[in-house]
């Protein structure tokens, strides 16, 4: 079994500027800048054979490049149950469309439907029960985060592996937008 995502890579230049905004929250765990990236969509813990399946069907999708800007701060959970900051992306239907298309990819070969809304984001950081002032200072003092647009040519198939100081991500495959090209790891073993 492999724990897979579909996730956007951050231009290292672009998390570069995210990671001064790193600070404020006590015990937050801030995500280091390799591991920053937009989830497109979250498969799970998938066998090799259906990752074999669903590297094919990401192959497969035809979308062509476009732009994202990240734009605002936010927060997952309320309170005591607050769980994630994140740096939030502007309203970009290719993007969500890219997002739809890696949902009928899962479908497609068989893995459990997503039925939460999709909501793009680079997590800045994880906590636990954080103090809610400081969580509020933070949103407050980077709300008005703007990056330049990203210009998003690929996306990634990553794995991850839970570690003591967090989850380590790995491109397992990647998959240029417009026109696809070879090197998958997957379809290379068939
Ligand atoms: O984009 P981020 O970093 O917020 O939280 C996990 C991370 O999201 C999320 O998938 C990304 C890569 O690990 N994730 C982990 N478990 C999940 C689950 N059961 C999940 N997303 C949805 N359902």
């Amino acid at each position: 079994m492999i724990r897979l995502f579909a996730a956007l890579s951050i231009p290292a230049e672009v998390g570069a500027a995210l990671v001064p905004r790193q600070i404020g929250i006590d015990g937050a765990r801030w995500r280091p800048l390799e591991a920053l990236h937009v989830t497109l969509r979250f498969f799970g813990e998938v066998r090799e054979d259906v990752a074999r399946d669903l590297d094919a069907e990401l192959l497969s999708l035809r979308v062509r490049p476009f732009e994202i800007t990240l734009q605002g701060a936010g927060a997952f959970g309320e309170g005591p149950d607050l769980h994630a900051v994140w740096a939030g992306v502007a309203d970009t239907p290719e993007l969500t469309r890219l997002a739809a298309a890696c949902e009928r990819a899962a479908r497609r070969v068989r893995l459990p439907v997503e039925t939460r809304r999709y909501r793009p984001h680079v997590t800045l950081a994880y906590l636990r029960r954080p103090d809610p002032r400081q969580a509020a200072a933070w949103m407050q003092a980077n709300n008005l985060l703007r990056s330049p647009p990203i210009l998003v040519s690929e996306f990634g198939l990553f794995s991850s592996v839970l570690t003591a100081e967090g989850s380590r991500y790995t491109l397992e495959a990647s998959y240029p937008l417009a026109r696809h090209g070879p090197a998958h790891p997957f379809a290379a073993e068939e």
